[in-house]
């Protein structure tokens, strides 16, 4: 096993209902990030999960009518049901009622007050159940009914005044400004890290960081009549993961800090100020990157578990088949901004990326194989300029997609990718081996099934992290076994006795209304 190491993370979804396609955007992405790791010799951590505390989970499993251990359990479980059916290669399912994640934030806690950042006071102000988050009067609207949102999240607030536990965080604004301006790789992208800049410039208050009006949290230590407030517990899951408190553990000190916490764009502000200041506070080592995925839409309009406009990630599986959903979000949508969704959209990048530039190429080149060459790979004969151009670019694939997916942008590695599959249909039409067989030079033809043969191989290996299991299956029909990226130096032996060949990736087919 490889000694670098490399821990990712997802944020753990509030288990308030079943989860959406945003939710299964955000997992499927991590995975991709995180299998391209694994395949690259990095010995990868990968975390998700569920955060089952606070008011949010508390209502929805009143409404339920059923205590909220069982429903943070069963909802929980059915996210963790989803990832399995995603294919999501995590390491480890959090629930932020796992025992040791209890230990991690009153330990986080413990520090915190030691550092002499926590305080006792009365909280009064505007509260969202539905963000979990407190707003100051300026950041609320009234509305025409009279009723009170947040301005910038719309959500509903209330007023709440509690003798509160408050983190000092104002104490640390310019070491958060220091932190951007020195690490400006901390916050990507970089929109993100401006608006979070200007929002700290703007000034910090102290946070509140307890609740007394309700009890489905982790007791304060000392103080049982107060639980943490939600964002406290929940942040400290990725402490959690990496065996906090224990952090003299070698396992501590291998994953710690975290090399990336993927999260969408409406909880940046948690991570990206006040999760950097306990950790400051609590005199521990900061992550080394947030990453800020855009929101996801259905056809342009926005979605939410509480406004109940959801799809169901399953039924689009069940619909266009598991490889395609994660090939279309990974490369449809420009990692880091907004997308949106539909069946067109969908349709037209399974017909023509997958089934046309791809598939079709594996087809044609493995049925000539198999017909002139008795299925087995051929042995190449003296390489032209051409082949050579088109063997070199394949081979500079693996370097350009580590510094996309370093960057966290897959969708420029599928974009680099998918180039080089559209010259290998212009070099296949081109060197036309089916004439180079009528014409009996044997010797040419199998050239060129080799050089295909080889790029396709090279390719295959390349979008395992976004496609396992068709990549795989290809892989089968190309005959080969080495299938990480260290593989990728030996090129494919002539020789190769191969499979039947059949189709992986067939177009999609109107179902008849
Ligand atoms: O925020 N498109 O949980 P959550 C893309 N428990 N991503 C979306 C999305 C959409 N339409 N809707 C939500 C929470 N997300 C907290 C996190 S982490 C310590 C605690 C993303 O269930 C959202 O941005 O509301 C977040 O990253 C994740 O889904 C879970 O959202």
């Amino acid at each position: 096993m490889s000694e670098r190491s490399f821990y990712i993370t997802t944020a753990i979804a509030y288990p308030n209902g079943a989860p959406h396609i945003g939710h299964a955007y955000e997992y499927i992405s991590t995975d991709a990030l995180a299998r391209f790791k694994r395949l690259d010799d990095f010995d990868v951590y990968f975390m998700t999960g569920t955060d089952e505390h606070g008011q949010k989970v508390q209502q929805a499993a009143k409404a339920a009518g059923v205590p909220e251990q069982e429903y943070a359990r069963g909802n929980s479980d059915v996210f963790e049901r989803m990832d399995k059916a995603l294919d999501i290669s995590y390491d480890r399912f959090i629930r932020t009622t796992d025992e040791d994640h209890h230990a991690a934030s009153i330990a986080l806690w413990e520090r915190m007050t030691e550092a002499g950042d926590i305080y006792l006071d009365t909280y009064s102000g505007w509260y969202s159940v539905r963000d979990e988050a407190f707003y100051t009067d300026e950041e609320t609207t009234v509305l025409a009914d009279g009723t009170r949102i947040s301005t910038e999240t719309k959500t509903p607030v209330e007023w709440t005044e509690e003798s509160n536990f408050f983190f000092r965080l104002s104490k640390y604004q310019d070491r958060l400004l220091e932190l951007y301006e020195t690490q400006p790789d901390f916050i990507l992208p970089a929109t993100r890290r401006n608006e979070i800049v200007s929002y700290v410039k703007a000034g910090l208050k102290d946070l509140s960081i307890s609740r007394t009006t309700f009890d489905w949290g982790v007791p304060v230590p000392g103080h049982p009549e107060h639980v943490m407030y939600v964002w406290v517990d929940a942040l400290t899951n990725y402490l959690t993961g990496a065996g906090f408190p224990d952090t003299d553990s070698e396992r501590f000190r291998k994953l710690w800090p975290a090399d990336v916490h993927i999260i969408g764009k409406d909880i940046t502000r948690f991570h990206t100020v006040y999760w950097p200041a306990f950790l400051m506070s609590a005199g521990i080592e900061l992550p080394k990157r947030v990453f800020v995925h855009g929101f996801l839409f259905n056809k342009g309009e926005k979605m939410s578990k509480s406004v109940g406009n959801t799809v169901s990630p399953l039924d689009l599986v069940e619909q266009y088949g598991l490889d395609a959903v994660r090939f279309f979000l990974l490369r449809e949508i420009s990692y880091g901004q907004d997308g949106s969704y539909s069946h067109d959209a969908i349709v037209g990048r399974i017909n023509a990326d997958l089934a046309n530039e791809y598939g079709n190429l594996v087809q044609r080149s493995l049925k000539m194989v198999a017909r002139d060459f008795a299925s087995a790979v051929p042995v190449p004969g003296e390489f032209t300029a051409d082949d050579r151009e088109l063997l070199d670019r394949a081979n500079g694939l693996l370097e350009r997609c580590r510094t996309e997916f370093d960057a966290q942008q897959p969708h420029l590695a599928l974009e680099a990718i998918w180039l080089t599959l559209g010259e290998t249909n212009k070099y296949f039409s081109a060197q036309a081996p089916w004439a180079l067989a009528k014409a009996g030079e044997t010797e040419r033809e199998g050239t060129v099934l080799y050089v295909t043969l080889e790029v396709l191989r090279i390719v295959s290996i390349l979008v395992q992290p976004v496609m396992p299991g068709a990549a795989g299956r290809i892989l089968d029909l190309l005959g080969q076994s080495g299938r990480g990226f260290a593989d990728i130096a030996t090129p494919i032996a002539g020789g190769t006795s191969l499979p039947e060949p059949e189709v992986v990736f067939p177009k999609f087919v109107e179902p008849k209304s």
